[in-house]
């Protein structure tokens, strides 16, 4: 032994031994950090000193990140590779500090023994990493054992040079597994039952030592094992009950019926009942659920308290809300449901949201009302409010959103502190089985990009689960992020109710066929541990069943008594009714003008870009003007308005602090520090507040987040915008599924704002549409509303607008590219003050606006009007002045929908001989065309028009959205730029 080691080193001489940190032998340090971070005394003085020195010196350690100079080449290398590997091949380092703490306890023993004692530590450090890393690979996780276990050489203690001679032989361990030493026996005993009995656990991939440390706390040892009181298995055993039968009798009374039936995966529940009860014990509050097809109808009764009689109601074709209530309404496994539970004096609010069939796109509604929920409640460590997502594993190995939420996960502007993820892994989606669904290994494998623990469990252990479920909630509450519990379980009948599984998984069902259910093996062990008496377990079934009879009897009579959708923070709102819903929305000009000194004041240690600055000041003059006001000057009095009004404003999108068009500036970055100062946030006294947040490069979970957000939050303007309009269809399953159907399907409404880039400017196919037409096919019921404003003023009030009525409803609105520095698309602060509001049609401007250089002639002398809405009137109204015509009027439409009938009747009713055009850049099988022309045919005929339908003026059907050839472009917009001031004459569009 070198004098070297055989002394206290030093802390270089330590730094100098331990510099394979950042090497190859990190992982064993990793091991030893994570228990010094667990507690300090756990580790040797010198790797204390050490590792109490890290937090000053980190730079000494880097720089030696080649390894240590003095690494012996000459030692005997095992010739398993993946042995080596385990240890991350240096282990002379290894060796060379657990020979200095072996030596110290026992400093007279002969050297030889030392080097052997060190030899032993060293082989079964080795082998117990070795099970934290692979354990779970041979747990018994399975319950119908399809795939045998193969035999694996690094858990084989053989592998690493022992003998059955030294299983009883005390080896020195380092307090890996919380102790000094055990024998060989011991060790393997505690990495049996810790890593591959019926939990297998997943961890080693997580970086942080505190989160390492606290799992392998929580799990390794020799008292560490499962276990729960007579009370708490009674409790699963009866949830188990619950379980089973309300399948079973929903099988016999409602046989071939789809229910999606939770058979062969009911420790489902008592694990939901023990996140709920031991979250409410770790401060939990409030819990929202999102989950898919597979086991709701038990989760809704046996979880949320659904009365089994609600949903026999169902079953038998009743509605699951009162009769008065509107809304197309969905099936029995998509609906919602909310309800208090109480455990251990710990009141909990359950909430489950309504999902669409589309598996996983629920996922981040959740999240985000969640995440409202804490911002509304202040739950600054986000431990109150609490998500828990279930899943189906085929379904979470294959949808893109799963990774997406991850992905937010972390995220300032998104992270809710975590979510609790538990997949029904049956084994099977459909018909496919895992081997052809996915490439990962386990369908929970996604998750280890956030480095989130993993509990793999078997399901019919039902302890096993309930316990995985209790590590991971106490995880979730003491790290804030995402733990995953992957039961393995099996599906007992086919997809549906109604499918044959023998078709296409014949062995797997076969081995079904004969397997006892989980509840029935449950039972059989409580009895074999005398916790049951011979019979009880039928007498519960027995019991439980004629409380269904019972609840089955009471449905024919049961009423739903109430919608629950205006409660809590919608208590006061209505729903939408009445024609003029113009809120008020105007505000006083003093109010603006001392808003907008404010929003355009730059401290003076502010370092902000000279541009910036400019910019800032150019704002600044025209709202002193009080004219000349931009798009994004009047954006920022609409939001500055509306959180002095007392409403927070909510802006996520891609690059949305700067502005994609480098319009915004909602953010001014310090050039020195890069210090963002957000002027909006320095306004207002009261909880109101304004959040601006760039997002990540994702627009589905996004979107599903913000909408989520607005279904907890009314009060809230929620904004989300996309980078261009084009991008939006990334999020279509969010559009179709939620926003557009949510309140008639799930009466839930929703205020979300999708601020949509839009306009046809020579970018190419993939930068000009939003895809108007499509949120135009989808209007119907006053379901939401489709706008796009082309002035600032406009866009100022439909912003204000949202939050100044007694209802919400979502709003698609296409915002402008060129627009936004336009000349002529300015406004007066005046438009925005006392006696202004939105307006769903604009007048030309030429008759409104000074610094036209056309007079129009009178109504009754004006041969056309061309109605269009958008961009495309700037360009009309330049290519008028430039041919000096004065007998074309210009109408625009600012809200598709509703459709401003009303409007439209009064102002198209001026021009009863002219010739009506509807005239839009889009080709005519996209934009407004296939929407609007019923719409104004209805308005001609009803004024009685000499004509009476509009003809279309604009670029003829096309595949893609545009060209990419600029010149194309230019051709295209002269040809029907031409056709819209030639009277008597429309496109030959196809
Ligand atoms: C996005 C989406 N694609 C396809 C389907 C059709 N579908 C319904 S259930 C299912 C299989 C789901 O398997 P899994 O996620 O393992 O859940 P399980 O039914 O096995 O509980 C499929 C393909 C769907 N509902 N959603
Ligand atoms: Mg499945």
């Amino acid at each position: 032994m070198s004098q070297e080691t055989k002394n206290a080193p030093s802390r270089n001489a330590v730094l100098d031994q331990t510099s394979f940190l950042y090497g190859s032998n990190a992982s064993y340090i990793e091991d030893l950090h994570a228990d010094y971070v667990r507690d300090p005394a756990s580790v040797s003085p010198e790797w204390r000193d050490f590792f109490d020195g890290l937090a000053d010196a980190p730079e000494a350690i880097t720089k030696e990140s080649e390894g240590p100079s003095w690494a012996r080449t000459d030692w005997p290398i095992p010739e398993n590779g993946e042995l080596v590997s385990a240890l991350d091949g240096n282990w002379p380092a290894v060796e060379k500090a657990l020979a200095s703490k072996i030596e110290a306890r026992a400093p007279s023993v002969p050297p030889e023994d030392t080097r052997a004692a060190t030899l032993d530590s060293i082989r079964a450090i080795m082998m117990i990493r070795a099970y934290r890393i692979r354990g779970h690979l041979y747990a018994n996780l399975d319950p119908l054992k399809l795939e045998p276990k193969e035999d694996h050489a690094e858990l084989d203690y053989r592998t690493y040079g022992f003998t059955d001679a030294d299983l009883d032989r005390p080896i020195y361990i380092d307090y890996v597994l919380g102790l000094e030493t055990a024998t060989l026996r011991q060790i393997l005993e505690i990495l049996e039952r810790t890593y591959c009995s019926t939990i297998g656990v997943e961890f080693m991939h997580i970086s942080e030592p505190e989160e390492k440390a606290w799992i392998q706390e929580r799990i390794e040892g020799i008292d560490k094992g499962v276990q729960f009181t007579p009370e708490g298995k009674k409790a699963i055993f009866n949830k188990l009950v619950e379980g089973e039968g309300f399948e079973k009798f929903l099988h016999v009374k409602y046989t071939g019926t789809k229910r999606f039936g939770l058979d062969g995966g009911e420790s489902l529940l008592p694990a939901l009942e023990q996140i709920i009860k031991r979250g409410g014990n770790l401060g939990v509050e409030e819990i929202i659920l999102g989950m898919p097809h597979r086991g709701r109808l038990n989760v809704l009764s046996a979880v949320m308290a659904k009365p089994y009689a609600a949903i026999f109601h169902e079953f038998k074709g009743g509605s699951a809300t009162p009769d008065e209530v509107e809304g197309s309404g969905d099936v029995k496994y998509h609906l919602g449901a909310s309800s208090d539970r109480e455990f251990d004096g710990n009141n909990v609010h359950l909430s489950l949201t309504a999902n669409p069939s589309h598996l996983e796109a629920v996922n981040p509604v959740v999240i985000g009302k969640v995440r409202a929920k804490q911002t509304l409640i202040g739950d600054k460590d986000r431990t109150k409010v609490l998500p828990v997502l279930m899943h189906g594993d085929a379904a979470f190995a294959g949808q893109g959103i799963v990774a997406e939420c991850f992905g937010l996960s972390g995220l300032a502007g998104h992270r809710a502190g975590g979510t609790v993820h538990f997949i029904v892994n049956n084994q099977i989606g459909f018909t496919t089985s895992p081997r052809y669904s996915r490439t990962s290994p386990y369908p929970s494998d996604v998750a280890k990009m956030v480095q989130a623990p993993i509990f793999h469990v078997n399901g019919d252990d039902p302890e096993a689960v309930v316990y995985a479920a209790k590590v991971a909630i106490e995880f979730r509450q003491k790290f804030h992020k995402d733990v995953v519990i992957d039961m393995f379980c099996y599906r007992r009948h086919g997809h549906n109710e109604g499918d044959e599984p023998m078709f296409t998984q014949p062995l797997m069902y076969k081995a079904i066929k004969s397997h006892p259910t989980t509840l029935r093996l449950y039972a059989d062990r409580l009895l074999a541990e005398g916790l049951l008496k011979d019979g009880e377990p039928e007498t519960a079934v027995k019991e439980f069943h004629t409380y269904l009879d019972e609840e089955f009897s009471a449905a024919d009579s049961y009423r739903a008594n109430k919608a629950d959708w205006l409660d809590g923070a919608w208590a006061g709102f209505e729903t939408a009714s009445g024609d003029d819903r113009r809120g008020q929305t105007a505000v006083a000009i003093d109010r603006l003008k001392d808003l907008g000194a404010k929003l355009t004041a730059l401290p003076d240690d502010l370092e902000a870009h000279r541009t910036i600055r400019r910019i800032m000041k150019a704002r600044a003059s025209a709202i002193e003007a009080g004219e000349g006001i931009d798009w994004a000057t009047a954006e920022s009095l609409a939001f500055g308005t509306l959180v002095t009004d007392g409403y927070s404003v909510r802006l996520s999108g891609q690059d949305s602090v700067r502005g994609t068009f480098s319009q915004r500036h909602s953010g001014i970055v310090d050039q020195n520090t890069e210090h963002r100062y957000f002027p909006l946030k320095q306004i207002g006294d009261g909880p109101a507040h304004f959040e601006v947040i760039d997002s990540m490069l994702s627009e589905e979970a996004v979107l599903g987040f913000e909408y989520g957000y607005t279904l907890a939050e009314p009060n809230t303007l929620v904004l989300w915008e996309a980078q261009f309009g084009d991008f939006v269809n990334g999020a279509q399953v969010l559009i179709d599924q939620f926003i557009s159907s949510g309140e008639r399907k799930w009466l839930r409404m929703s205020g979300l704002v999708m601020l949509l880039p839009h306009g046809y400017e020579g970018q190419g196919p993939e930068h000009s549409s939003a895809r108007l037409e499509r949120f135009l096919q989808s209007c119907a019921e006053d379901n939401w509303q489709v706008a796009n404003c082309t002035t600032p003023a406009n866009y100022f009030h439909i912003l204000r607008r949202q939050m100044h009525r007694k209802f919400r409803k979502p709003l698609v609105l296409m915002t402008p590219k060129s627009l936004l520095r336009h000349k002529r698309a300015v406004s007066t602060l005046e438009e925005m003050g006392p006696g202004s509001s939105f307006h769903r049609v604009l007048w030309d401007d030429a008759q409104y606006k000074p610094g036209s250089t056309v007079t129009l002639q009178p109504d009754e002398k004006i041969k056309r009007v061309v109605i269009c809405s958008g961009k495309v009137y700037y360009d009309l109204l330049e290519e008028r002045e430039k041919r000096g015509i004065d007998d074309i009027y210009l109408l625009r439409l600012e809200q598709f929908y509703p459709f401003p009938a009303k409007s439209l009747i009064k102002e198209l009713s001026r021009f009863l001989e002219a010739e009506f055009v509807w005239c839009q850049e889009e080709p005519k099988n996209m934009g407004g065309w296939n929407f609007i022309e019923p719409n104004i045919e209805w308005v001609l005929n009803h004024i009685e028009a000499k004509c009476r339908r509009p003809h279309y003026i604009g670029r003829h059907a096309t595949a893609s959205t545009a060209t990419g050839l600029a010149s194309k472009h230019v051709a295209e917009l002269n040809l029907f730029l031409d056709e819209a001031m030639t009277i008597g004459k429309y496109s030959k569009a196809s």
